[in-house]
Formats: C-alpha cells, structure tokens, sequence
C-alpha cells in the first residue's frame, strides 16, 4: 500500500504568507491532481503556540534567520508562522481536502521544532504517524509539500529510517533555499530516497 504524504500546505507558507516558500502556489494543482492517483492521502500542519522558541521574536535581540542553540540542537529562528487557529496555519484554501484522511499536527512544543511528520527535531516524542501508517499496511511514501529543504527533507528522512519505501516529488515541492535543497537531495537520495515527477504517477 502506498500512501501521499502532504507536508504543510499551509497559508503562512505561500506567497505573501509570514513565511513564504517561493512558487509555493504552484504545488497546489499539482498537488490536488496527485491526490487522485492515492488511495491514502494524509497531511501534516505547523501548528505552533504564539511564544513558541522557534520564533526570532521571543529571542531577545536575536534576528530572523539566525541561528542559535535551542535545547542542545542547532535552530533556525523563523519569522512568526502557523501560530494555532490563525488564518495563516490553516491549509491553503485552493487545496483539496476531502481526500485527506488524517492530519498529524507537529510543532505544538514550545521548547523543540518540529520539521518531519514523524518527530521532532530531538527525535524526542513521535507524532504516532508511522504507527498509523504502518497499521494500515503502507510500505511507500510519496512525499509533497513545503518546504523542500525543510519540513519536506526531514519527513523523507525519518520516512526512510521508519523503513518507508520513499518518493520525493519533485514538481509538488518547492523550497526556501535552492541550494539547501540540492544538499537535501544527495543525502536523501544517498539514502535510498528516489526523486520523481507527478508527471510519472
Ligand atoms: C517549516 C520552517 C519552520 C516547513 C516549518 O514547513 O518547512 N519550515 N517551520
Ligand atoms: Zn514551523
């Protein structure tokens, strides 16, 4: 069984979102079209408190974009995003959500980021999404979302470690950063991971 895994599709992430992915409008239709090809469709959601410390804002004289240790791990400190129950967290409007049977909400400690579906940044508490999907028999992941150098790299690599089959597609993600994209890839792919294209689906 396999099943597509949507990474944050989420307003704050879109252009002129707090903490826009370019192209991320772009993945939307794509996105919607692949969703027909699966049987099992789940999501993923930031979905942050308001004084979470991934936040620059709740650093004292610390800058978007820096970074800095949180916790003993190394953390990017973002703009405000995916705060709980805003309009930037919610899903983008445009995205297709009858065929999402699950959303794993990740995030929600202030003191740890989250970037995977899977775990946190620690590895400390698990979101129960491989249980969930190991319980329903899956064996291949195929992965789409934002952001591609983020949240969409760190899902493809517990993915793998969870002993998924896992797929990146390519033309369903976009990332923050080029460049941290192109490393992402090699070490997923190193890994096992395959890249493809919707188009091949
Ligand atoms: C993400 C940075 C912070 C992502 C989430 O979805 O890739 N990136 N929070
Ligand atoms: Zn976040």
């Amino acid at each position: 069984m396999k099943a597509l895994l949507l990474i944050d599709i989420q307003n704050d992430f879109m252009p002129g979102g707090a903490l826009a992915v370019p192209g991320g409008d772009e993945i939307v239709a794509i996105v919607n079209q692949l969703q027909l090809r699966f049987e099992l469709v789940v999501a993923t959601q930031d979905w942050h408190p308001q004084n979470h410390k991934s936040f620059a804002v709740n650093h004292a004289g610390k800058q978007v974009f820096e970074e800095i240790d949180l916790n003993g791990l190394n953390q990017v400190l973002w703009p405000i995003h995916c705060v709980q129950g805003t309009k930037g967290a919610e899903f983008s409007k445009n995205l297709l959500m009858n065929k999402v049977e699950a959303i794993f909400r990740k995030g929600t400690d202030s003191e740890i980021d989250s970037y995977s579906g899977f775990y946190d940044n620690g590895h400390r508490k698990s979101t129960a999404l491989t249980e969930y999907l190991k319980g329903k028999q899956v064996t291949e992941v195929y992965i789409a979302g934002l952001a591609a150098d983020y949240c969409v790299y760190y899902t493809a690599k517990d993915a793998l470690e969870e002993g998924f089959k896992t797929y990146i597609v390519e033309d369903a993600v976009r990332a923050i950063n080029q460049d941290g994209f192109k490393k992402a890839k090699e070490d997923i792919t190193n890994n096992g991971a395959i890249i493809i294209d919707s188009t091949s689906l």
